[in-house]
């Protein structure tokens, strides 16, 4: 609780100027689940890093401690000012952390700051802390305040007048009263420190995760051409040239300059990583608008001029950018963010900027350097065949079936009456015994079964020809009759619900699991617009007297065993495990799974906060890199139950 003896009128008036951010958090952090609980950290280790970047520190700690639920962040910079604010006749410590102020930050001219939605200020971050303690070393002694959800708790204090060094220590405890979670994602933080001593290269963090008794250093002096590097070795992509092409111009302008690393490589898609400031704009924006519109004219143009352009092949801006691996970090005195969760630059002239420095270095680069621009060439001629032979095959697949839709329906497809798509579901099944069954119990008006023999392929490691070879992928697409890829027409779907119906044990988790890779990497439109379900056959049958019970899973079992006893102590409960969905009735089967007024079923969905996580959850966990997956299995063995093996 706050010290209220040392509390004083103008507290109060503080007080209020952060109750705004109690009240609505999400306005000033985007909402209260994990992505804002993670932003009060950026937020004040963005602060730290800003020291660092004017010059002023060079290490920075950030340790999550033992209970997962409080950090502290420490620089060695000059530590923030002690002393009165002249106007406001209150430390200046006091009033940063107690004020809600435009932008953020105080204007000291010549100090960039990060700016966007992590410049909101420590004030945000102390009004959602149910505790805060800020210390600062500065003129040989050490200060310390305390504050309690945005007020101060205690003054300011000398604590001790010796000190080793200058800085600024934060210590928070984020509010469980304002956020869904309170716990910290180790993992992702460690992962985003070492991202930010990539783009700032003299700058070093060390990192402490308590619990796991872990310290880690990142130093990345090599800057965004070791960043460049790391990644394209993460995504497994093999690159097409050797040199990696850098733009790194100071004076841009006199308030914005630039630096972009980028090469391209055999990887199926492009990966665009954009910064403002060192802090990612994950939604995008202006700057990286014009930098696709420099890569686009500048290999363009060097194909012109070197006479590349296979006649009649018409070249796409995204047959250019396929493969294409770049970093793109923008460094502007007055950033402009828009969308939801601020995370789009929206500066006009960040556009004509990155468009003036890279167009005319990389075409010059290629000119002198004709191998890299003859690969680059090839890649980007291979590209567009890929992408015209493909149309192709759909729209060629697309008349034929137009003529008769049947002919081209896979023969394994036992297809509804309906022809209406929005009353028309399918059912991905595993094996043709579950087929059957799911054959025999479903309503033929309106529901069409798939089985799926073989096995599916990987999608996340797989060429675009293989993925297109693969027979049950492609049975898969010609059912759904919309076509894939950059040919993906949803006014074709032929059902508006499909729905995966495996069997609940780890090798159904598996398919369903190469299946939604291949429906996010190729279909993607079907889960964005809400038509990718999964099914929840039960696992377990509970018969107790007359009723009948199904369950999900063994939780779900154990609570109803629970009730059952719970209303009768000695009840005699018959229980029985379906070995696979082939192994239950028909009758069964529609009853507990294929009634749409009786299952349950979930839908897939990539929440808009989640989907630079999603991204990477498919590449770390389906990717061809075992030592991500390891990684991943690590960190989650803990939440793991049982395995069913
Ligand atoms: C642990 C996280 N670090 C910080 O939050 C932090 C803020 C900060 C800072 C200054 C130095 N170090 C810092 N660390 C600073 C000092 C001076 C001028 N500008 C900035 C100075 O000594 O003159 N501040 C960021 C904003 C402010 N200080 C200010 F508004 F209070 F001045």
């Amino acid at each position: 609780m706050p010290d209220l003896s040392t509390y004083t009128g103008k507290d109060i008036q503080v007080l209020e100027g952060l109750e705004p951010v109690r009240r609505r958090p999400g306005m000033y952090i985007g909402g209260t689940g994990k992505p804002g609980l993670h932003h009060l950290l950026w937020e004040i280790v963005d602060n730290a890093v800003d020291e660092a970047v004017n010059g002023h520190a060079s290490a920075i700690d950030v340790t999550i401690h033992k209970d997962g639920q409080s950090a502290t962040v420490s620089d060695n910079g000059r530590g923030i000012p002690i002393d009165m604010h002249p106007e406001r006749k209150v430390p200046t410590l006091q009033l940063i952390l107690t004020t809600l102020h435009a932008g953020g930050k105080f204007d000291h001219t010549n100090y960039i700051t990060s700016g966007g939605l992590h410049g909101v200020g420590a004030s945000v971050v102390n009004a959602l802390s149910s505790e805060m303690v800020a210390t600062v070393r500065r003129d040989g002694n050490t200060y310390e305040q305390r504050f309690a959800r945005g007020a101060p708790a205690t003054k300011l204090k000398k604590v001790s007048n010796s000190t080793r060094g200058t800085g600024t220590t934060i210590f928070f405890r984020p509010d469980a009263d304002i956020f869904e979670t309170t716990t910290f994602d180790t993992a992702w933080i460690k992962e985003q420190l070492e991202v930010k001593t990539y783009l700032n290269r003299s700058l070093k963090i060390i990192f402490r995760d308590e619990a796991k008794g872990e310290r880690v250093e990142f130093q990345h002096e090599g800057g965004i051409a070791e960043y460049l590097e790391a990644l394209v070795a993460q995504r497994e992509a093999r690159p097409i040239h050797d040199d990696v092409f850098m733009v790194a111009q100071e004076e841009l302008r006199d308030d914005a300059r630039i630096e972009i690393a980028l090469q391209w490589t055999e990887a199926p898609s492009e990966t665009v990583k954009s910064f403002v400031n060192g802090i990612p704009t994950k939604d995008g924006g202006t700057h990286e608008q014009g930098f696709r519109d420099a890569v686009r004219s500048a290999v363009r143009a060097y194909m012109d001029t070197h006479d590349l352009l296979p006649r009649g092949l018409d070249i796409a801006a995204e047959d250019i950018r396929e493969g294409l691996v770049a970093i793109v970090n923008l460094f502007l005195v007055d950033p402009q963010f828009q969308g939801q969760t601020k995370e789009k630059l929206n500066n006009p002239a960040a556009r004509s900027l990155i468009v003036s420095a890279v167009r005319l270095d990389l075409e010059q680069y290629l000119n002198s350097h004709g191998s890299t621009g003859d690969a680059i060439a090839a890649r980007v001629i291979q590209a567009a065949k890929a992408r015209q032979a493909s149309r192709a095959a759909a729209r060629s697949a697309r008349s034929k079936g137009s003529r008769n839709r049947k002919l081209n329906l896979p023969g394994k497809l036992a297809d509804c009456s309906s022809k209406d798509p929005a009353a028309s579901e399918l059912f991905i099944v595993e094996g043709d015994s579950a087929g059957g069954s799911a054959k025999q119990g479903r309503d033929r008006r309106s529901q069409a079964v798939l089985p799926l023999r073989g096995k599916v392929l990987n999608a996340e490691q797989a060429t675009v020809k293989k993925v297109q070879a693969n027979k049950e992928l492609s049975n898969v697409v010609q059912a759904l009759g919309c076509g894939l890829g950059q040919d993906l027409d949803l006014s074709l779907l032929r059902y508006h619900k499909i729905i995966l119906l495996m069997d609940a044990d780890s090798d159904g988790h598996h398919i369903a699991t190469l299946l939604l890779t291949f429906l996010y990497r190729y279909m993607r439109p079907l889960i964005d617009e809400g038509h990718v379900f999964i099914a929840q056959p039960p696992l377990y049958r509970l018969d107790a007297g007359k009723e009948t019970y199904w369950a999900l899973d063994d939780s779900d079992r154990e609570r109803i065993t629970r009730e059952l006893r719970d209303r009768r102590s000695n009840i005699k409960i018959d229980v029985q495990r379906f070995k696979g969905l082939g192994e239950m009735m028909p009758k069964t089967l529609k009853e507990t799974t294929l009634d749409p007024d009786r299952r349950r079923l979930l839908k897939v969905a990539i929440p808009d906060t989640q989907r630079t996580e999603t991204e990477n959850l498919i590449s770390d966990l389906m990717g061809k890199d075992a030592s991500a997956r390891y990684r991943f299995i690590m960190e989650h063995a803990a939440e793991v139950e049982a395995l069913d093996l």
